[in-house]
């Protein structure tokens, strides 16, 4: 990376200024090029010439039970996907690869304590079918809304492709979130039923699911049974006649049972975005579109072959984990993994253990999974042997080019392309990405838009920047995948995605920037954008400035109120390997940035902590850090998943007086 400070194209016009310019560049090896799912590059240029007849061709490798009439119905911002098509989606999951592949492994389990649960393809039927029939006997019908609030056991995919199977859609409540978030999105959807287990294995604790979910049923009307999986034996309270063990109520159910025929359009779940203010929103997501784009995306970017052993690493409440462990994967017959612990018990290594006992072939993780690997050392994953990985992912946030390189080199050994892929909840599937074998790629990129997805970059006025400049991500025209509206809520729909430019534009709220040759560079949320002195920085760049200095693992920046700039940039710095920090490496530290981006995009304050306010998904929560650096009362803080670390930064924060 070079110093660019006098860049000529970052003018101030751009609505986000580009500050930093990456010169690596890693074409695709030969041996996955070679024997790449899509190697041709005019793949590209086809589905712009026809998208209607590019999406009509992934759709038709799913199995309708019957043919749509209409590929597109686009009434702006309203679309509708192969209109008049039947189908269901686990079927689809499931029945379709019995012949051909029952027998092969559709889940290899790792619980938390060791033990460990495999199954196939026809494993997973017989629970599905059983489980469908227990929801039924339970009196929920097509169309019926069900929550489900668990940790990563099997009882989880199988609770969902159940929920598809007989056409209810299902809301999962990520099992970690409390009462009070539970209560919410069940009074929201209405559900009839819930589903839960006793408790779940956290780090060696167990997490009291059925008490949360006790709690929060006092005030969810609608709910009519619980359902209850029994997985850490810990103590609950039982409600005779509402409360269900999950083992006798599958009992008395046959292993058979016929999946409705949805239509293309009938709503598959709806996932809850935990939106940074205000009430959470309930994002709707489509059965016939949704698993055309989830499958297809899958078997390109991750160049699914059928002896792949596959791990997305996320949790299966956030959307990662529904598009990319459950639907995606198993709609292409793949063999995945699920871990349900954390990845530091009972030591750091515990992910790459998994890695080398199922010689696993594709990883798919987050940055700031990354970037804590980095923290602890490269002497976790040098413990195992990771040969048989080919290729790795990233998702969730930007991530540095620190972290690109050092997962290319020690997880990847230098050998595997790594795809960052950008998409959203509302997305429902993978939109901007590398195809491993063809994309050139550059660390910190996620390069261009896939076929059939038409995105571009809009300053505040809607005029597409020039090649070199930062502005607003925009989506042009509408895929198969795309969110169908806000449950209960089609202004929000409306005012939220499809009026920032006009109704045909779908606007993501990311700040983003392209490089000369066309690359996209994700720069991260738009409420995150600094404003010093007039300049309109990004915290992804400086973040990344930080995070290129050898002592830095992680980096949050934000930008505090200032009477001379506008903004002033704060900063909130993890060190590797538990490295103290001090005065020297402060000012260190801001003349690294300032050779890097420029003095313009010098921290005014370094506070060093442990660790970062995240979101369950792993989403540096920038605005509570905004909170801390201007003194506010914080907000609600009980999506966190540490929420801990947030008293220790404010009582840093406030020890600590911004240079100038
Ligand atoms: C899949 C997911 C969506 C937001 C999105 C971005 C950020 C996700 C990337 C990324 C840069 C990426 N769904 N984001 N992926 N930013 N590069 N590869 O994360 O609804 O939870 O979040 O996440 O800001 O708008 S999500």
């Amino acid at each position: 990376m070079t110093s660019n400070e006098s860049k000529a194209q970052a003018t101030q016009d751009d609505a986000i200024e580009a500050l930093m310019v990456e010169e690596r560049r890693f074409p695709p090896p030969d041996n996955i090029a070679s024997r790449a799912n899509v190697k041709d590059p005019a793949i590209y240029e086809e589905a712009l010439a026809d998208r209607e007849a590019y999406w009509a061709g992934e759709a038709g490798k799913l199995h309708w039970f019957k043919d749509w009439d209409k590929v597109l119905e686009w009434n702006p911002p309203f679309a509708k996907w192969f209109i008049g098509g039947e189908l269901n989606v686990s079927y689809n999951c499931i029945d379709r690869h019995l012949d051909d592949r029952g027998d092969k492994v559709a889940f290899h389990w790792v619980g938390e304590p060791g033990d460990t649960r495999t199954l196939t393809f026809k494993d997973l039927y017989f629970e599905v079918c059983r489980f469908a029939n227990a929801l039924k006997h339970l009196g929920v019908r097509r169309g019926d809304r069900v929550a489900i609030y668990m940790g990563m056991i099997p009882e989880l995919p199988i609770a969902m492709l159940a929920c598809a199977r007989i056409g209810a859609p299902h809301t999962v409540v990520f099992g970690g979130f409390s009462s009070d978030a539970l209560a919410d999105r069940i009074n929201d959807t209405k559900a009839k039923v819930l589903i839960t287990q006793d408790g779940a294995n956290r780090r060696g604790q167990v997490f009291p699911l059925k008490d949360n979910a006790d709690a929060a049923i006092e005030s969810t009307p609608s709910v009519e049974s619980v359902v209850v999986v029994e997985r850490c034996n810990n103590e609950v309270t039982w409600v005779e006649g509402r409360d269900h063990r999950w083992t006798e109520l599958v009992e008395s159910q046959v292993a058979e049972c016929p999946p409705e025929e949805m239509d293309a359009e009938d709503v598959l779940y709806i996932l809850y975005t935990s939106g940074t203010t205000a009430k959470p929103k309930g994002i709707v997501h489509s059965t016939g579109g949704y698993l055309t784009q989830v499958a297809s995306t899958h078997r390109m970017v991750f160049d699914i072959k059928d002896d792949d052993v596959y791990w997305c690493a996320a949790d299966i409440g956030w959307v990662t984990g529904h598009s990319y462990i459950v639907y995606g994967p198993l709609a292409n017959g793949c063999t995945g993994v699920i871990y349900e612990g954390t990845p530091d018990y009972p030591e750091k290594d515990r992910l790459w253990q998994i890695a080398e006992d199922y010689k696993v072939t594709i990883l798919y993780t987050a940055p700031t999974a990354i970037r804590t690997f980095m923290r602890w050392g490269t002497e976790w994953p040098e413990r195992h042997d990771l040969s048989s990985l080919r290729i790795l992912g990233s998702v969730g946030e930007p991530i540095n080019p620190e972290a690109w390189m050092w997962y290319r080199k020690h997880i990847g050994g230098d050998r595997c392309p790594i795809v960052d892929t950008w998409w959203q909840t509302e997305t429902g599937a993978i939109m901007i990405s590398p195809l491993p074998g063809i994309t050139t790629t550059k660390p910190g990129s996620a390069t261009f838009p896939l076929p059939g997805v038409v995105a571009d970059v809009y300053d505040e006025q809607g005029e597409s920047v020039h090649l070199g400049g930062g502005g607003y991500l925009v989506l042009k025209q509408p895929w198969p995948s795309m969110i169908r509206t806000i449950y209960g809520d089609q202004d929000r729909y409306v005012e939220t995605y499809w009026s920032r430019y006009d109704k045909e534009t779908y606007f993501a709220g990311d700040g983003c920037k392209r490089d000369e040759e066309g690359y996209f560079w994700l720069m991260g949320r738009i409420d995150d954008v600094m404003n010093v002195s007039g300049h309109r920085i990004s915290t992804a760049e400086v973040e990344s400035a930080l995070v290129a200095h050898p002592s830095v693992a992680e980096a949050a920046v934000v930008g505090r109120n200032d009477e001379i700039t506008g903004q002033a940039i704060a900063a909130f710095v993890t060190l590797r390997g538990g490295e103290h920090g001090d005065e020297a490496l402060i000012s260190e530290l801001r003349d690294h940035v300032a050779e890097k981006i420029g003095k313009i995009a010098k921290p005014q304050s370094i506070v060093f902590t442990d660790d970062l306010p995240k979101t369950r998904s792993g989403k540096i929560m920038r605005r509570l850090l905004r909170d801390i650096s201007e003194h506010r009362k914080l907000g609600d803080i009980t999506t966190l998943a540490n929420a801990d670390i947030v008293d220790e930064i404010s009582k840093l924060a406030a020890a600590s007086p911004g240079e100038d």
